[in-house]
């Protein structure tokens, strides 16, 4: 009986060690911008928010663990020491006022403690600080298109590039032909409207995901601690080409945002599109 435990747990530890080693791997994986295959866990975070997310994340995960392996522990000493065998003649024990007040209190407490974080968190997303740069970003059957307020309004539409179309260094289902660019380090306030359906603005990197509903200007903010391209997509089942209206963030330095303000001014003007166009050609084409 000795020896069967004991090869039972060295399997567990083994079991365990395994499971360690994907996880820490996955985490390796987990790229800047885009998923990965064989990813674990979340991609990397480039804002203040979804550092939080991370970190809250992996505190409730500790907290779930203790106490599901509490519990288990709880169900193990109840079916070896109460089954029929060992225990025939069982107690007819009912109340235990101190077991009672435990498992009142003591869930009780746990929750108290995940409040604190959970509600910082939420300021910390609801709350957009100052911005110094704000953009919309209009939902529309099936792309997006953003407006620059700040910078001469221009406004242009963004596309996914067809699988047949892309060039090696893009991902696939992802990449856009204009892409939204902004500012490293600048606190970037992005208002989000649908122009026909429900659609949802999402850029797991940053830690936002917020509705886009016809009629209402809802706002989300984040602040790209790191250079280079995020990909999200559409959060919300808006119709047949729901999956190929990728969102793509290009953040770049200063400089580099200057300069490509100036260069879009020119690209996109005039380009003011009416809020409710809709695309006659489906941009998935694959
Ligand atoms: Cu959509």
């Amino acid at each position: 009986m000795q020896v069967m435990s004991r090869q039972i747990s060295a399997k567990l530890v083994a079991a365990a060690a395994a499971a360690a080693v994907v996880f820490a791997a996955g985490s390796a994986l987990a790229a800047y911008g885009q998923p990965v295959d064989w990813q674990l866990g979340f991609q990397q975070s480039v804002t203040p928010v979804m550092d939080y997310i991370a970190w809250f994340h992996d505190l409730l995960l500790w907290i779930i663990t203790g106490i599901t392996l509490f519990v288990l522990a709880l169900l193990g000493i109840v079916v070896v020491k109460f089954n029929a065998k060992a225990n025939p003649v069982p107690s007819k024990t009912t109340h235990n006022t101190f077991l009672e007040v435990a498992w009142t209190v003591i869930p009780v407490l746990i929750l108290g403690i995940i409040v604190v974080p959970s509600f910082r968190l939420l300021f910390l997303q609801l709350n957009t600080p100052e911005a110094e740069l704000t953009i919309k970003a209009t939902g529309k059957q099936w792309f997006w298109s953003y407006t620059y307020p700040d910078n001469g309004k221009f406004e242009f539409d963004s596309l996914m590039i067809p699988t047949k179309d892309l060039k090696p260094d893009q991902p696939r289902l992802l990449a856009v032909d204009n892409e939204m660019v902004v500012p490293v380090n600048k606190i970037v306030r992005v208002q989000v409207i649908g122009a026909d359906v429900i659609h949802a603005f999402a850029v797991p990197s940053f830690g936002i995901k917020i509705d886009a509903i016809p009629g209402r200007l809802n706002e989300t903010w984040f602040k790209a601690t790191r250079e280079g391209v995020y990909y999200g997509q559409c959060s919300e089942l808006c119709g047949k080409d729901h999956a190929f209206m990728p969102i793509a963030v290009r953040v770049v330095s200063d400089q580099a945002f200057t300069a490509w303000v100036a260069e879009a001014k020119k690209k996109f003007a005039n380009s003011e599109t009416p809020v409710n166009q809709v695309a006659s050609a489906s941009p998935a084409g694959n």
